[in-house]
Order: C-alpha cells, then structure tokens, then sequence
C-alpha cells in the first residue's frame, strides 16, 4: 500500500536520500521551469514527489492531470477564495472536479503543469497557500468548524490554528525547518466540547481543559518562574487544553493518541507545537518508512522520555494535564440550521455528497455566502460545508435556493452522515473504487430500510486509511477478496467507532466480503446493531 523505500533497519530509506539531496520545497523556486518543460520531461522524483511539497501531486492514474491539495487552516475559506478555486477548475472542463477532505480541505483535479505559475499567482492574489500540504509535511490544522459561532464554545481555534499554520510554513511562503520531517504529521484543536476534530487520531491534539492546579504547581524547569508568569496571565480562567500525542493510521498500526500528561494555556500552544515538531524532526526514525509516524517514538522512549524532550526544547516545565477534559458532548454533525452566538445570526450546514464539488458548484456557493452570509465558507471532517452569519431574516430565502435541493441540509440517515477517500478513480494506493460505490450502496439501503438513527459508514480504499473507517460506525476498508476462486474487489467491514466524548477506534470485524455481495451484509449490520427496519415495500420483495 505505501511505498516504504526500506533499505536496511539502520540506513535511511530512498525517501530520505531524495531530501537529503535537495530538499522538497526546493521545486518552489522551479515552477516556471516545470511548466515550460512538461511532465514527461521532468525529472520524475520532482514530479512525482518533490511537487507535493507545494501541494502539487503527480497521479498515475491521470499523469497529465495533477491534484493539488490547499491548506485551509480550521477548515475556513471566503467567498473570493472559493471563487478562484472554482475559476481554476473551469478551465478544465469535464476533467475538473474539487474535493473536501476529511481534514476540513479541498483538493482541485485535472490540473495541468504548464498552468501552476498562473494558479500560484491566483492563489497568492487571494491569501491562497497549498505549501508543505503532501509527503513528510504537516497536514491541514483541523479545527472547530463552529469556531466563533457556537455559544457553547470553551475557546475560539480560528486565531490560534492560523498562527500555527504561519509558524509552520513561514506565513505560505514556505518554512525550511519544518520542510523535512522523518514522515507525515498531523495536528488538531478544539475548542468546542463535542471533539469535532477526532483528536484521538491526530499525532498532537490540543483538547479542552480547565485547571484548578494552578496555584499549587511547582515547576521543576529551570526558568520555572518565566513559566509561571505567563500561566499565571491566564489563571483568571484557567482555561487551556490537555496535550494527547501519538494518534496516527497507517496500513501497518493504528493507534488512537495517548495524554502526553501536560497542560498548556491557549498562548503557549504554537510554542508547544513547535517542540514537539523539533523532536520529532531530530529524533524520529527515518530508517523504515513504516516505523516513522510519532507514536513509534513515543515507543521506543517512553512518554516521560518524551515529554522531558519536549520540555527541554520548550524552555519550560509543562503542568500536568487537567484531570478531566471538557469533551463531554456526543459530536455534532451541524448538518442543519443552528442559532450562532451572536444574536439575530444562524449558521447553516448542508451535506455535499461525498465531498465531491465542480466549479459551477463553487461559484453558486461563494454566491450565497456572499449573498445570505458574510462570505464566509467553512468546511468538516465529514466533507460537508457550512455557511455562517445569516441573518433571520434572509434565512427563509437562503433556504429556497434550489443549491440547497442537491445538497440537502437534512439528508437521509446514511447519507448525512457517509465519508469517502478519493479511492481508484484517482489513487494509485486504491484496492477498489469507494465513491460512487459508497453514493449507490447507501442509496440502495436508504431504499429498502427505515432508520431510527443516523449511521456513520465511512469507505477508504486501501489499509492507509484516508476515509478514517476506523472511527466509523460501520467502516469499509477496500481489500481484495475472493470469489469463486477469483481475487475480487472487497471490503473488511470495520465496527465500533465511537467519536465525541470517550472516543475510541472501532476494530475489524469481517474480513473480505467480496463488493459485490456486500449490500445484504451491511443491512443485516443496520437491522441487528443499529435498530433499522425494513420497509414494507421490501418485506413484500422478500
Ligand atoms: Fe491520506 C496518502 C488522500 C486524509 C493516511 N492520502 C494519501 C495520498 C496522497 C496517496 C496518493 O499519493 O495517492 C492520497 C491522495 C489521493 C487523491 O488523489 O486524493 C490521500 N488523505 C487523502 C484525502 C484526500 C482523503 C479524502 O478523500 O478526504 C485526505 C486529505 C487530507 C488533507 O486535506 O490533507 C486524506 N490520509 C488522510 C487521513 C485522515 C486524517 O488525517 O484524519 C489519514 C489517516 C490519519 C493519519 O494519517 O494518521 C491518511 N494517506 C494516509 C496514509 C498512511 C500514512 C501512514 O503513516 O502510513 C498515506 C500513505 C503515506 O503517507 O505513505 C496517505
Ligand atoms: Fe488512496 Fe483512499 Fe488508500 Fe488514501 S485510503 S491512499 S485516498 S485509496
């Protein structure tokens, strides 16, 4: 599934003989080069590899059409930005199409190489970055996407996920310190009490936390009274986040994060992302590509090790985390109409099916964000999108938009709730095709059965696990499975995810249910574990 470049335990693998012969960030410089040469004749590990590090990635399945892959810090856009967005797809026609990630992100397709100096500059023009987004780099900063409008909120992310994002990237234009890590990292925090960033599978999660210890704590660092100074400024609230560390998928392991056992006020946050970062960078292994995400670290060192690491390069002691965190709340999914704190004002969240956008697409929401909102656009985990700030009183009329029938604010109970990745459509890694599957099978399930509850199906295409099935109700993992004695296209069938409050990774349950045998199952699942019932229609059919 993932290229490993293993050589021996002991030497770096080929990855990090290509960085270390020019780093990735390097190709920035080299855009206009590229463009004029075209991708056959470029040099293959910049394309297929050194591109990623401004978020231009090579596909194999469409070698001329490349995905680039932005940065949305908080999963938060404007009208202007969508528009561009929407602009430089256009002019791809048919092969253009956008997708919301499930880390709050849209990737655009059918980019073409001779165009990125112009898309660059659109970018630049609008506050646009894609810099550090793929290969050894840190991933998009997830963070509440009700940030700022929900009155239940303990703190508001926005600010804080941009300043990490412009610690990280030097404000876009790239940061050479942190263009090299031994592997891929991924950072969230919330504010908000219902974990809607699943920070169990992040590598460095920030959660709420109130601390009554405060007063009592005697640091042990060196400067401890510089510490404490600044802990003290905020001890009129006490309010912070508990650190959790080490939470990753991959196709060998995965681990939801584990308490670092620290507590951090909200303006010491970037700096502790920063240490953490330089350990890693230092420190992790760069041997086996398969053995390099943090939590191995954290392994082989323990997390007092680690967390002393982490002091030492911070300058400061850490209090220790709270004992309790504020993530009491079942998640929300915010598909709906929601009043916002700020009176007279509802955000509305409406589900895109599958994440899949295209430019007329954009352009019509840019439109009614400007229109009904105050151009704002904001983006979930669960690929949907929410638009803030309208008022009462032109709510009525952003309802009747006919966008709203397609993407619907109160969808059906699979399909409000149903995750995808990319799969083979587009990804090499991909085992099966997920997308249009996951559209058909709900549909079909939604058409023979009655639900009580919402299901949370997520489907991802091969064991690394982009579409997150381990936090699924039910997650499908594409395989390959046997039929008849044939290799066909499968799924292992994933059970158990719980998100929220007590977040915890389901498990595989079946393994190797052959696609096409795969509908009955998933309604035995629904009706046994998930209280659904068949329609009439469908009893009769039986
Ligand atoms: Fe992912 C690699 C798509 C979220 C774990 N992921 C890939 C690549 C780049 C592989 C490739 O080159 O084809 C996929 C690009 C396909 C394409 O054309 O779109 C890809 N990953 C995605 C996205 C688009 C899935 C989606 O449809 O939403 C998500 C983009 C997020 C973003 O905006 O940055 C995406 N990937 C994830 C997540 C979920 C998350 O972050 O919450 C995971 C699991 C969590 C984690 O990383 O711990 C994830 N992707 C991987 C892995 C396994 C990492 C590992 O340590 O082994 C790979 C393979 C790799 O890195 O070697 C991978
Ligand atoms: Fe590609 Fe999906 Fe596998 Fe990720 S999980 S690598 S997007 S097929």
């Amino acid at each position: 599934m993932t290229d490993t470049g293993t050589t021996t335990k002991t030497s770096v693998n080929k990855f990090e003989k290509f960085k270390a012969e020019k780093d990735g960030l390097a190709v920035k410089a080299e855009i206009e080069k590229f463009a004029a040469l075209g991708w056959e004749a470029m040099d293959e590990t910049d394309r297929d590899h050194r591109l990623k590090w401004v978020g231009v990635f090579f596909r194999p399945v469409t070698p001329d059409k490349f995905m680039m892959r932005m940065r949305m810090p908080n999963g938060i856009l404007t009208s202007d930005q969508m528009r561009v967005l929407a602009e430089v797809l256009q002019r791809y026609g048919d092969d253009g199409s956008a997708d919301i990630t499930t880390r709050q992100n849209i990737q655009l397709r059918g980019i073409r190489i001779e165009d990125l100096p112009d898309i660059f500059n659109k970018f630049h023009a609008v506050g646009l970055t894609s810099v550090q987004s793929g290969m050894d780099n840190v991933r998009n900063i997830t963070g509440d996407p009700v940030a700022g409008l929900d009155a239940d909120e303990l703190f508001d992310t926005r600010d804080l996920v941009q300043q990490i994002q412009d610690m990280l990237t030097n404000k876009g234009q790239g940061n050479p310190e942190f263009t090299n890590l031994p592997r891929k990292f991924n950072i969230a925090i919330t504010g908000g009490r219902d974990n809607s960033v699943h920070a169990e599978i992040n590598d460095l999660a920030f959660v709420p936390a109130f601390h009554s210890a405060l007063s009592t704590h005697t640091s042990t660092s060196p400067d401890g009274d510089a510490a404490r100074t600044l802990s003290e400024q905020h001890s009129a609230l006490n309010f912070g986040f508990n650190i959790l560390v080490g939470g990753f998928f991959s196709a060998k392991r995965c681990d939801a994060a584990i308490p670092l056992n620290a507590w951090v006020a909200p303006e010491d946050v970037v700096a502790v992302c920063r240490a953490v970062l330089e350990v890693f960078r230092d420190n992790g292994s760069r041997a086996n590509r398969l053995k390099s995400r943090l939590m191995w670290l954290i392994d082989e060192w323990g997390i007092d090790k680690f967390r002393a690491e982490v002091e030492q390069r911070l300058g400061k002691s850490l209090l220790p985390a709270a004992p309790k965190d504020e993530i009491d709340w079942e998640k929300r999914d915010h598909l709906g109409i929601y009043k916002q704190k700020q009176p007279g004002f509802n955000y509305v969240g409406f589900h895109v099916p599958v994440g899949r956008l295209y430019a007329e697409d954009m352009y019509e929401i840019a439109r009614l964000a400007e229109v009904y909102g105050s151009g704002e656009i904001r983006l979930t985990v669960e690929q949907n999108i929410i638009i803030p700030n309208i008022s009462d009183g032109s709510l009525a009329t952003f309802l009747a938009e006919p966008l709203l029938t397609r993407f619907s604010i109160n969808p059906g109970a699979l399909e409000r709730s149903l995750v995808s990745c990319t799969g083979a459509q587009f990804c090499n890694f991909a085992l099966i095709e997920t997308k249009n599957r996951a559209l058909a099978t709900i549909q079909a399930l939604e058409a023979d059965l009655t639900f009580t509850q919402p299901v949370r199906i997520h489907w991802t295409g091969c064991p690394n696990s982009c579409g997150q099935p381990q936090v699924a109700d039910i997650g499908l993992m594409g395989t390959k499975a046997r039929k008849n004695g044939k290799a066909v296209e499968g799924v292992d069938i994933y059970m158990g995810g719980k998100v929220g409050k007590d977040a915890h990774l389901g498990t595989c349950a079946i393994k190797g249910v052959p696609c096409e045998d795969l509908q009955p199952v998933l309604q035995e699942l629904l009706i046994k574990h998930f209280g659904a019932e068949l329609k009439q229609e469908a009893l009769v059919e039986v």
